[in-house]
C-alpha cells in the first residue's frame, strides 16, 4: 500500500495502558482479572508515567492523527524522537513555577521494543569533494540512530500501525580517532556529546530556538527517517524493478511524507541530497520527487526566529505540493499575509484542514459516563463516525436526557472536587459552575489576564456586597510556561497569588475559589476536562492557529466562552452562535484597531473595574510581602501589549455576565450543553486524517471506510 509518514519533533502520547485496552476492547476484561487479584485497575493505572514527549497542541495533534491513522487503517507510521526527558514536571513552590526533569523511562517502558537490527548512522559536520564519481562527503562524524518501536492499535478493527523514535547512540569508536587519541577515558566520557542529541525535549510552546543542539535533533529525525523509507520503499516490489539501480519513478506514489510544522523542513534538502547524491537522480527529477512526497502544516503565524537565517517555513513551502493551516480563519490569513507571495505563485498549493481530537481518548476513556449514555441512545456508531451525534439534536428538548446529562456532569464535579480537595486540602464547592482554561503559556497567550481581571472583580464585587446573590465559582487556570519566559512565569505567580488571597477572604467563602493546575499534562486533562461547564478560549482574534483543547471541552459537555479566532470559529458555526458564549473583536477588527494604534491606556481611563483590578495587581494588594512584584505584567499590558488585552475587556465582561444568567437556569444550561455535544462530531480528528488522505496524500476514500468492529464493545 501507499505508506504515510508523519515526521515530528513531538508525539505527546500520555499513558498507553488504558487506551490499550480501549481499542482492542480489552477493559472490562482487565478490570474483572485485576479485581480478582483484590486490586483496582484505575490505581495502577495512575501508576504509569504520561509519554511527555510534546509542549502541547502540536504534539498531541501528532498522537491524536496515530490513534485516527490505525482506527481508518491506513499504513501509517510516526517517526520523532525518544527523548530520554520530556516536557518538564511543573512544581508550584511559593506560588512560583520550578522546573523538574521529568525522568519518564527510570523504571522502563514496557510499551517500547528496541529495534537494533535497523539502527542507522546519521552524519553530521564533515567537508564535501567533488569526484568524477559525484559529490563525495567526507570526514563526518558520525552518530547512530537507535530506534524503538510503539504500537499504535486502531479502535477495535485489528489494525496495529508503529511509532518508530529514534535515540542517539555513539558508535563504539566515537572519538577514539581523533583529538582523543591515547585518552581511552576521556574518550568514553565523550561519548555524551553525541548521545546528547535525543536526551531532552526543547520547552518551547509557539516559539523557534536557534540552538545547534535543536538543529541537530532535527536533522537526525530526519536523516534517519529518510534511510529507513528509502529502505523500505527499496525492499517493496516497486523499488527494486531494476536490480541495479532502483527507479524512484513510483516513489511519489508509494511514500508520502507529512512534515509537522518547519521543525521536520530538512526532510526537503536531504531527500533532495540523497537522490541527487547517492542514487544519482537528476537534480530536476529529485525536486520533482520531493515536491510529490512531501507536504506541510503549519501551525502558528507568530513569526520565526531572524530573517538572515534560513526560513524553514519558505523552505517547506516551495518544497511541498501541499500547505495547510490547521483552522480555516488559520489557513486564510496564511494565504493573505503569511505567505501571500508564495499563494500567489501557486495558490493551488494552499490548503486547509481544521485540525481534530479523537473521540477514544477524549470521551470514552476519559469520561465513560457520558459515553455511556450516549450510547444508550444512539448505539456505538459515534465512536468511530463522530457526526452521528447529529443523532442526539432531537434529544436537547428530552427531559430525562437532560436529566442524565446534568447528572455526569455533577457526578464528574465531585469526582474532581474530591481529588482537588485530597491534594489541595481545599473546600471546593461542587454545586459552583468549574470554569476551566488549561494550556502551555507562551507569548501570545497573555489574554488569560482577562479572565484575571474577572476574578478581581468577582472578588470586588461579594466584598461590596456580600448578600447578594452570586454564582458560585470555581476558576481553574493551568499550563506551563517555558522556562525561559519571564512574563509568561509571572502570569502564573499572579494567578497562584490571586488565588491564595482570594481562596482564603471568609467573606468570600466557597463562593469563588482560584485553583492554579498544577502539571497540567495529557493524564490531568483527561480528569478535569470531564468536570468543566465552562470553557475559556479568550485568544486575541488572529493569534490561535486552531486550539485543540477548546474541542475536548466541547465534546465533554463544557460551553464555550470564547474569541472568533482559531477552530473557535468553526465550532460556533457547527452548535450556532447563540448556543456558545462569542465575544471580543473579530480579525478585521483587530487589524483595524492595528492600523488606527491600540492604546491601553485609553480603555484604562475609561473603565473604571478595569482600572481598579489593573491598580490592585500593581499595588501589591495580592502580593503584599513584595508590592513591586507584578510591575512588570503591568507595565507589560499599558505599554507594549501587541496583543491588545483591554480591548476585549468590556465584552469579556458582558459575556460573563450572560454566563451568570445562564448557569443559574440549570435545565436552559444543559439544553445548550446537549446542542453543543451533538454539533462536535466535525472536531474528530478521524474527520481530519479522511480529509489529508484524500485531498493530500491521494489516498483513495474508499480505502478510508472504517473496517466493522470485529471485537464485541466490552
Ligand atoms: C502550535 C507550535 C509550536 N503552534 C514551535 N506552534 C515549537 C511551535 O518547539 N517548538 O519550536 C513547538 C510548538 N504549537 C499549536 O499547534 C498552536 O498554537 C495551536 O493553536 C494548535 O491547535 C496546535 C495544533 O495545530
Amino acid at each position: 500500500p501507499q505508506r504515510i509518514y508523519y515526521l515530528s519533533l513531538e508525539f505527546y502520547m500520555g499513558r498507553t495502558l488504558q487506551n490499550t485496552m480501549v481499542n482492542l476492547g480489552l477493559q472490562s476484561a482487565c478490570d474483572e482479572a485485576i479485581y480478582q487479584l483484590g486490586l483496582d485497575l484505575e490505581e495502577l493505572e495512575e501508576i504509569e508515567e504520561d509519554a511527555g514527549l510534546g509542549n502541547g497542541g502540536l504534539g498531541r495533534l501528532a498522537a491524536c492523527f496515530l490513534d485516527s491513522m490505525a482506527t481508518l487503517g491506513l499504513a501509517a507510521y510516526g517517526y520523532g524522537i525518544r527523548y530520554e526527558f520530556g516536557i518538564f514536571n511543573q512544581k508550584i513552590v511559593n506560588g512560583w513555577q520550578v522546573e523538574e526533569a521529568d525522568d519518564w523511562l527510570r523504571y522502563g517502558n514496557p510499551w517500547e521494543k528496541a529495534r537494533p537490527e535497523y539502527m542507522l548512522p546519521v552524519h553530521f559536520y564533515g567537508r564535501v569533494e567533488h569526484t568524477p564519481d559525484g559529490v563525495k562527503w567526507l570526514d563526518t562524524q558520525v552518530v547512530l540512530a537507535m530506534p524503538y518501536d510503539t504500537p499504535v492499535p486502531g479502535y477495535r478493527n485489528n489494525t496495529v500501525n508503529t511509532m518508530r523514535l529514534w535515540s542517539a547512540k555513539a558508535p563504539n569508536d566515537f572519538k577514539l580517532h581523533d583529538f582523543n587519541v591515547g585518552d581511552y577515558i576521556e574518550a568514553v566520557l565523550d561519548r555524551n556529546l553525541a548521545e546528547n542529541i535525543s536526551r531532552v525535549l526543547y520547552p518551547n510552546d509557539n516559539f523557534f530556538e536557534g540552538k545547534e543542539l535543536r538543529l541537530k535533533q532535527e536533522y537526525f529525525v530526519v536523516a534517519a527517517t529518510l534511510q529507513d523509507i528509502i529502505r523500505r520503499f527499496k525492499s517493496s516490489k516497486f523499488g527494486c524493478r531494476d536490480p541495479v539501480r532502483t527507479s524512484f519513478e513510483t516513489f511519489p506514489d508509494k511514500v508520502a511524507i507529512q512534515l509537522n510544522d518547519t521543525h521536520p523542513a530538512l526532510a526537503i534538502p536531504e531527500l533532495i541530497r540523497i537522490l541527487v547524491d547517492v542514487e544519482k537522480v537528476d537534480w530536476d527529477k529529485a525536486w520533482e520527487i520531493t515536491k510529490k512526497t512531501c507536504a506541510y502544516t503549519n501551525h502558528t503565524v507568530l513569526p520565526e526566529g531572524d530573517c538572515k537565517r534560513i526560513n524553514m517555513a519558505h523552505l517547506c513551502v516551495i518544497g511541498s505540493h501541499a500547505i495547510n493551516g490547521v483552522a480555516r480563519i488559520h489557513s486564510e490569513i496564511l494565504k493573505q499575509s503569511v505567505f501571500k507571495d508564495f499563494y500567489e505563485l501557486e495558490p493551488e498549493k494552499f490548503q486547509n484542514k481544521t485540525n481534530g481530537i479523537t473521540p477514544r481518548r477524549w470521551l470514552l476513556l476519559c469520561n465513560p459516563g457520558l459515553a455511556d449514555i450516549i450510547v444508550e441512545k444512539i448505539g456505538e456508531g459515534f465512536l468511530t463516525d463522530l457526526s452521528q451525534l447529529k443523532q442526539l439534536l432531537p434529544l436537547v428538548t428530552d427531559e430525562g436526557f437532560i436529566r442524565d446529562v446534568a447528572k455526569v456532569k455533577q457526578h464528574r464535579h465531585l469526582k474532581y472536587t474530591y481529588k482537588i480537595d485530597k491534594n489541595y486540602f481545599r473546600d471546593l464547592n461542587p454545586l459552583s459552575a468549574f470554569q476551566e482554561e488549561a494550556k502551555m503559556a507562551h507569548r501570545a497567550r497573555c489574554s488569560r489576564c482577562l479572565c484575571i481581571y474577572l476574578i478581581c472583580t468577582l472578588h470586588e464585587g461579594i466584598r461590596k456586597d456580600p448578600t447578594k446573590s452570586f454564582v458560585p465559582r470555581t476558576v481553574m487556570i493551568g499550563g506551563k510556561a517555558a522556562p525561559g519566559y519571564h512574563m509568561a512565569k509571572m502570569i502564573i505567580k499572579l494567578v497562584t497569588s490571586i488565588g491564595s488571597v482570594v481562596n482564603h477572604d471568609p467573606i468570600v467563602g466557597d463562593r469563588l475559589r482560584v485553583i492554579f493546575l498544577e502539571n497540567y499534562r495529557v493524564s490531568l486533562a483527561e480528569k478535569v476536562i470531564p468536570s468543566a461547564d465552562l470553557s475559556q478560549q479568550i485568544s486575541t482574534a488572529g493569534t490561535e492557529a486552531s486550539g485543540t483543547g477548546n474541542m475536548k471541552f466541547m465534546l465533554n459537555g463544557a460551553l464555550t466562552i470564547g474569541t472568533m479566532d482559531g477552530a473557535n470559529v468553526e465550532m460556533a458555526e457547527e452548535a450556532g452562535e447563540e448556543n456558545l458564549f462569542i465575544f471580543g473583536l473579530r480579525v478585521e477588527e483587530v487589524e483595524a484597531l492595528d492600523q488606527k494604534g491600540y492604546n491601553a491606556r485609553e480603555y484604562y481611563d475609561r473603565l473604571p473595574e478595569l482600572r481598579q483590578a489593573v491598580d490592585q495587581i500593581g499595588s501589591g494588594f495580592f502580593s503584599p510581602k513584595e508590592p513591586d512584584c507584578f510591575r512588570d505584567i503591568v507595565n507589560m499590558l499599558m505599554n507594549h501589549d501587541r496583543f491588545k488585552v483591554f480591548a476585549d475587556y468590556e465584552a469579556y465582561m458582558e459575556c460573563q455576565a450572560k454566563v451568570d444568567q445562564l448557569y443559574r437556569d440549570p435545565k436552559e444550561w444543559t439544553k445548550k450543553v446537549i446542542q453543543n455535544i451533538a454539533c462536535s462530531g466535525k472536531f474528530s480528528s478521524d474527520r481530519t486524517i479522511t480529509e489529508y488522505a484524500r485531498d493530500i496524500w491521494g489516498a483513495e476514500p474508499s480505502d478510508l471506510k472504517i473496517p466493522p468492529p470485529n471485537i464485541p464493545r466490552d
